[in-house]
């Protein structure tokens, strides 16, 4: 009797195990493009560095560094303020076309963002 049990709850478990990665798998490749994508802001560079989404998407940076940074398309048309450590920055790009930006405290900090 005791040993029924420990198989009916091993066998469960299994079950469990496999039908939540079997629909994780499925949710993930079910999914349509994701609309946020984020680049991280650490040891003074922009990771990624050049990034291609569809029009529509929301780009957040986040800053992981323990300096402080600033997000500023090079063509006026996104501008953050200044960045500290774990804030972030949203810009959603509306057209195609090619973002560079860059850092205005560390202008040697650039990064790209196309649209397609
Ligand atoms: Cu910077």
């Amino acid at each position: 009797m005791r040993r029924s049990v420990a198989v009916a709850v091993l066998f469960l478990a299994v079950a469990m195990a496999i039908g939540g990665s079997g629909s994780g798998n499925f949710t993930a490749s079910a999914q349509q493009k994701p609309e946020t994508v984020e680049v991280k802001i650490d040891n003074f560079s922009f990771g990624p560095a050049e990034l291609t989404v569809a029009v529509g998407t929301t780009v957040t940076w986040t800053n992981r560094d323990d300096i402080p940074h600033t997000v500023v398309s090079t063509d006026k048309v996104f501008k953050s303020k200044v960045l500290d450590t774990d804030e972030k920055f949203s810009y959603t790009f509306t057209q195609a076309g090619s973002f560079p930006y860059f850092c205005s405290i560390h202008p040697k900090m650039t990064g790209k963002v196309v649209v397609k």
